[in-house]
């Protein structure tokens, strides 16, 4: 048996990032819960195990180094996003100097760039796929003494010190293996998102993958797979009987991606009747009354809809095709539901130009949304837009911002005519026209149920004005 130490790094908002650096900062701040997973995988087979979401609790470097060095864990593990790539790496170089033990990575950004990430000095071990095996078998090398190299799922570096992936097999559906996340270990009290009204609040995911293929999203590319409604009503039990949460927000890409498991789902939760709200993402066009009037009985009071562009061309291009007629239809019945629906929105889609752009901030101001984000569009790692650009250009930016050789930065928009700063600008008067209306003002207003509520909302208002004109990115 040996001592893990898991560590969350505190999220920073990067050059190259779709969101506006005061909506990046102003989110919110949200359980790790890919780490908590694997945490719980470790603990599961016996390991000692800490997680410290420096994150959540505002900690920095050296006090997470203070703390574990009076845990003295045999072994650090962190997961790797790539836009958080950098600081991690940082991290794990300085907390695996002064302790003196080996580092483990896991996460998405393995799973794009796995040899690309070894590449690090910092990062001594990798495990690839879902973890539910190559996991142990690298812990008990590790606790054993043995070389972990070509252990299944299991990246590590030959003699000659290149970086080499075990077999892997066809991926089954980890979530007949994974264990519930480890919720135990995280400061359940902590955690909130810009709009969550309850606490202890936290997030969940039913399933990976996506039906959909929209090109500008990474997550249709990862496998598909769904947990069983029996094992999503225990963890929401256990949620709310023993971590005390109240609210949860669901992540899944699309909850109603399969309308009769969502439903089926929401009985389930209708039965329990458990005192708890709960928010997710759907596609519109996958909603319909009895589903809506189900999940609302069951305690949903959000839900976050991609709406993208007013521009159906754009649309079209992005494999997202969403007729007006069809969204005014849908968000009517989420209201008439009781159900308060977020829209996404992007700028900067492909042909945008000025007008286009303010046609869908107009067009987001008509739809009866309680809430709207804005956001630039970016060819995020692993999309298929962000394939396409590598074909076009035979630059991975990706790639070459993991292997240290480019910096945070706009990437090359090949899509759009607009400047960067004009897409900045457009993002910015979207968020004003958007939230300072008169109308608007009144049911954010009716909305608030606490004073935390009112004073978080107050500070992301006066941060978002602050802003205006200083072009932030
Ligand atoms: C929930 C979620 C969050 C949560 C929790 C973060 C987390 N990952 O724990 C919150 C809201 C905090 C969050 C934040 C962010 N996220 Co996020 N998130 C997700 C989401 C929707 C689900 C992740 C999940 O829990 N999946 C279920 C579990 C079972 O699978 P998993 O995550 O792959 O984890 C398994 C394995 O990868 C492995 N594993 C993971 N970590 C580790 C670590 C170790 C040591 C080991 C051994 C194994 C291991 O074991 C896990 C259990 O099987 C994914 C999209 C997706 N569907 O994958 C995006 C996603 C991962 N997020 C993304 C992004 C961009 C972000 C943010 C930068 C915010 C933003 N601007 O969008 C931050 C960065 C966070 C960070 N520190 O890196 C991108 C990543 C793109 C990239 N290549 O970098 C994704 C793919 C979505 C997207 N927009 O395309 N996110």
């Amino acid at each position: 048996m040996s001592r893990i130490a898991f560590v969350y790094v505190p999220l920073k908002h990067q050059g190259f990032a779709e969101n506006l650096q005061v909506v990046d900062e102003d989110f919110g701040r949200l359980p790790p819960l890919s780490l908590a997973y694997a945490a719980a995988i470790a603990e599961r087979v016996g390991h000692a195990v800490t997680l410290i979401d420096a994150n959540a609790l505002r900690l920095t470097l050296p006090e997470v180094c203070a703390r574990l060095r009076d845990w003295r864990p045999d072994a650090l593990a962190f997961t790797l996003s790539t836009y958080m790539f950098r600081e991690t790496v940082a991290w794990m170089q300085s907390l695996r100097q002064a302790l003196g033990v080996p580092t483990i990575a896991g996460g998405i950004n393995l799973a794009l760039y796995p040899e690309e990430t070894l590449a690090h000095p910092a990062i001594d071990f990798g495990v690839v796929s879902f973890a539910v095996r190559g996991l142990p078998l690298l812990l008990a090398a590790l606790a054993e003494g043995r070389n972990p190299l070509g252990l299944p799922e299991v990246v590590a570096r030959n003699q000659s010190g290149r970086p080499v992936v075990g077999p892997t097999t066809p991926e089954r559906n980890p979530f007949l293996d994974l264990p519930r996340p480890a919720r135990h270990l995280l400061p359940n009290h902590k955690y909130y998102s810009i709009i969550s009204q309850r606490r202890n609040f936290t997030i969940m995911v039913t399933s990976t993958g996506c039906d959909s293929q929209c090109s500008f999203c990474a997550i249709p590319q990862r496998p598909r797979f769904k947990n069983s409604l029996e094992q999503v009503e225990a963890e929401v039990v256990e949620c709310v009987s023993t971590h005390g949460i109240r609210e949860i927000d669901f992540f899944d890409a699309d909850f109603f991606a399969d309308p009769g498991r969502a439903k089926a789902l929401c009985r389930l939760l209708i039965a329990r009747n458990l005192d708890l709200e709960w928010s997710c993402r759907a596609r519109l066009d996958r909603l319909d009354r009895e589903g809506l009037a189900l999940a609302r009985r069951a305690g949903c009071r959000q839900m976050y809809v991609g709406i993208e562009s007013a521009s159906l061309q754009a649309q079209g291009l992005l494999r997202k095709l969403l007729r007006p007629e069809l969204v005014r239809e849908r968000l009517d019945l989420m209201r008439e539901a009781g159900i308060s629906p977020l829209g996404f929105f992007m700028l900067g889609v492909p042909g945008e130009t000025w007008r286009s752009g303010l046609d869908t901030i107009r067009y987001a101001m008509r739809l009866p949304l309680d809430y709207a984000q804005f956001q630039r569009m970016i060819a995020k790692p692993g999309s298929a837009l962000h394939r396409e650009v590598v074909s076009r250009t035979g630059v991975d930016y990706w790639r070459d911002f993991v292997l240290g050789r480019a910096t945070p930065k706009r990437m090359p928009n090949l899509w759009c005519g607009l400047s960067d700063r004009m897409i900045t600008a457009l993002t910015q008067l979207g968020y004003l026209a958007f939230y300072f209306r008169p109308r608007q003002f009144w049911r954010a207003l009716r909305r608030l149920r606490s004073r935390e509520e009112l004073l978080r909302t107050g500070r992301a208002t006066l941060r978002m004005l602050g802003h205006v004109g200083g072009l932030d990115a």
